[in-house]
């Protein structure tokens, strides 16, 4: 070997069962048990349960009452949103003191760039096991490490011994870790292009891998390639510290579905509420997608680009209202009402443009 290959040093952090484990640790009288945090109720669905539940088969979105069928004795608990954001950024204080390149993906995970650090470790598993340590010690929580030498391999790796796990895939080893790994666990590969490549005869990544370049573009177009890399172990994804805003949106579940003039009025409070987190989050954009779910859990969307800047009542009610008046409602009703509004392509690129022009002047 004439020139020694420097690779990046990542790790992916995810804590485990994460509302469950607050609500746990936060009620002795809790702990042990099967609980899942979310409504009860007829409509409800589970936003996550704890490890004990688990075992039932209780998990992340399913109805509240299908977890209660398979889990009798579950304890639903109320979600408490804003305590898990504050335990969230308590969290993210830890990762701060290793490094401060961090990429949150969510409210319980993240992605650290640790190849430079700032305790000057020379090892990423040193950092993920201290990182682990000190969120068991000073939170009281448990989280799941990954360590790898780009995003990709370091979120399988977190997600491979959880809960409490602690992975390492070092270069040499990732195509064989990658080729023991089903095609679903391929990030981007969703049930839909899952269910193409299996029509194809691909179940594994070897097969993956025998798919050319120019197959898997015609297959998928740019997505193509990210896979063709994926199974090869590459993925020069940088870790991103500053994730622009792309949209912002508000919806509502009703309580009970909803028919006739009280859909205009609910219609106006969703474009209320849009408005207003638009104004909070100083954000505007040209296009406006509404999004509406029937009785049935049928859901649509419909989206149109306007000329004017969403920014403001004026201009998104009647543009709303037009969205609206193109889908067809059944007689039923509807349970979920949803606006949101999003930079265009056009508007992001003349941004990145303008930022780009930014530095070099
Ligand atoms: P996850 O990390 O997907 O789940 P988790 O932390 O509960 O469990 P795991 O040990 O498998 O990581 O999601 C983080 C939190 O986000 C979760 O605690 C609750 C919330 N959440 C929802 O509200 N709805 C969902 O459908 C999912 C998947 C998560
Ligand atoms: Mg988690």
């Amino acid at each position: 070997m004439s020139s020694k290959t420097t690779y990046r040093k990542i790790i992916h952090v995810d804590m485990d069962a994460f509302f469950a484990s607050v609500e746990q640790r936060d009620h002795p009288a809790l702990r042990g048990k099967p609980i899942a945090v979310g409504h009860a109720g007829a409509r409800g669905v589970v936003a996550t349960a704890s490890y004990e539940a688990r075992k039932f088969g209780v998990h992340s979105a399913m109805p509240s009452a299908k977890a209660r069928e398979l889990c009798p004795e579950l304890i639903f608990v109320h979600s408490r949103m804003k305590h898990y954001q504050a335990v969230s950024k308590q969290v993210r204080e830890i990762f701060e003191r290793y490094t401060d390149v961090i990429e949150p993906v969510s409210i319980d995970e993240a992605y650290l760039d640790v190849t430079e650090n700032k305790i000057n470790a020379p090892l990423a598993i040193d950092i993920a096991k201290r990182i682990k340590k000190d969120i068991r010690e000073e939170l009281g929580l448990v989280a799941s490490a990954g360590v790898s030498y780009n995003k990709f391999l370091a979120k399988i790796a977190s997600d491979h011994r959880k809960p409490d796990g602690l992975c390492v895939i070092h270069p040499d080893q990732a195509i064989e870790f990658i080729d023991t790994l089903p095609i679903e666990a391929f990030w981007g590969i969703g049930p839909a292009t899952a269910k193409r490549l299996h029509a194809l005869g691909v179940q594994t990544a070897p097969q993956l891998r025998a798919l050319s370049l120019a197959r898997l573009t015609e297959l998928f177009g740019k997505a193509g390639l990210i896979y063709y890399n994926f199974v090869r172990g590459i993925d020069d994804r940088p870790v991103v510290t500053h994730r622009e805003r792309k949209s912002v949106g508000c919806e509502e579940t009703f309580g009970k579905d909803i028919k006739g003039p009280l859909i205009d009025k609910a219609l106006q409070e969703v474009i209320t509420e849009l408005v207003r987190r638009l104004k909070n989050r100083n954000f505007s954009g040209k296009r406006l997608t509404l999004k509406v779910r029937f009785p049935d859990f049928t859901t649509l969307t419909r989206s149109a680009t306007s000329n004017a800047v969403l920014d403001n009542e004026e201009v998104i009610a009647p543009l709303a209202q037009k969205l609206f008046q193109s889908v067809e409602l059944p007689a039923s009703g509807i349970r979920l009402l949803g606006l949101s509004v999003s930079k265009t392509e056009q508007e992001l690129r003349e941004r990145e443009f303008s930022e780009q022009m930014t530095l070099f002047s």
